[in-house]
């Protein structure tokens, strides 16, 4: 399965690429497609569309074109998506850092539900949705 996952503008700005890169690959998943590239708003309010309206959405927009951000196609083989995302998502930590836990990347490396290091597709769907805002087909090798 492949799947996307953003690092965004607060654990590129720590330095912290290589490292979020790494536990991936460590745990099994390849990087297919990646860059470094600056979210316009337009672009931010599409890839956060779900939660529009809500209270934190407009510090959310302002937050993640804040500076740049790495986003990545990332491939476990012999896994299926829903396994696969579920696998990703272990990795990442619980959205809120103060219950990620410790030797996820969120619970590591953050400690502020609104600057939490990275984004990860939540579902299939999600994927689906989120993917070709960053890439196009040819861009993400098989
Ligand atoms: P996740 O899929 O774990 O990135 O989390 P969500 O899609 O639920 O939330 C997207 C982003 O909105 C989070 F990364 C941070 C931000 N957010 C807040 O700032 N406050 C909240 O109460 C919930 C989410």
């Amino acid at each position: 399965m492949k799947t996307l996952v953003i690092i965004k503008p607060d654990g590129v700005e720590r330095g912290l690429v290589g490292e979020i890169i790494s536990r991936f690959e460590k745990c099994g998943f390849s990087v297919k497609a990646l860059k470094i590239t600056q979210l316009n708003r337009e672009t931010a309010k599409k890839l956060y569309a779900v939660h529009e309206g809500k209270k934190f959405f407009d510090d959310l927009i302002e937050y993640v074109t804040s500076g740049p951000v790495v986003p990545m196609v990332i491939e476990i083989k012999d896994i299926g998506i829903g396994e696969g995302i579920r696998l990703v998502r272990k990795i990442v930590g619980a959205t809120n850092p103060m219950e990620a836990e410790m030797g996820s990347i969120r619970g590591d490396y953050a400690s502020d539900i609104s600057h939490n290091v990275v984004h990860a597709s939540d579902s299939e769907e999600s994927n689906l949705y989120e993917t070709p805002i960053f890439f196009n087909k040819e861009e993400i090798l098989d």
